[in-house]
């Protein structure tokens, strides 16, 4: 395949792809895009080949440019037969899988995009804390239903998928591990199990360089 670059922010939503293209052994560059809410010379960047000013943001060696994580998963699945992280069409695990990847695409990662930076959607200092009370409420409900559907060991049960690489990265992100050992145990063990992956080492280490201190 191609080398790639894959425009990100250490940390950030671009881990889900990042741990996937180094699981694929994907040759590519990663480019640190700087923080979108606290650098706007960082959005003005990122806006000339993503409008929407998201990462991550694939581009190839062509110019063209991918974005969406569901998108990206599905797609590299179908670049590489061996060791998927996607079911194949018609294996036992393919609906659950697709169900709960566009959950976690379209139902748990919008919260984070409502509350990173509260003020573009809410004007009035005290609406928007509770706007953001509100909706922090609601990502741990939303948790809270992808919790209990953890089969075990991993999010398909024995099946290893892009499901749980999604689901550490999520794990270092809000409301913090505190929150997630004590209401999503079940996110914690993937987590801790995917964290351990020796292909995916270097990606959790460059991306939560704190958590190997
Ligand atoms: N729907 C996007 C969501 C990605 C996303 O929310 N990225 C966040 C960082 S984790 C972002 O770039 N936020 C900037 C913004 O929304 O303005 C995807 O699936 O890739």
């Amino acid at each position: 395949m191609e080398k790639l670059t894959l425009f990100g922010q250490r940390g950030w939503g671009s881990v889900v792809v990042e741990a996937q293209l180094a699981w694929y052994g994907v040759d590519y560059e990663f480019v640190q895009v700087g923080h979108l809410f606290e650098d706007e010379a960082a959005r003005v960047r990122l806006e000339e080949i993503n409008p929407r000013c998201q990462i991550p943001t694939l581009q190839f060696a062509d110019g063209q440019v991918m974005t969406e994580i569901g998108a990206i998963t599905l797609w590299m699945a179908e670049q590489h037969e061996s060791d998927g992280l996607v079911p194949a069409p018609r294996c036992a695990e393919r609906r659950e899988f697709l169900r709960w990847l566009f959950y976690m695409v379209s139902s748990i990662h919008p919260t984070y995009n409502y509350v990173d930076d509260p003020a573009r959607f809410v004007d009035d200092e005290v609406a928007r804390a509770q706007y953001e009370h509100t909706v922090n409420d609601f990502a741990k409900k939303l948790y809270g239903i992808l919790e209990d559907h953890i089969v075990g060991p991993y999010m398909l049960g024995d099946r290893f998928s892009a499901l749980d690489i999604y689901t550490c990265g999520m794990v270092h992100w809000s409301p913090g591990r505190k929150w997630y050992e004590a209401n999503a145990p079940r996110m914690v063990e993937i987590a801790d199990k995917v964290q351990k992956m020796g292909k995916l080492d270097a990606v959790w280490r460059e991306n939560y360089p704190n958590d190997y201190k």
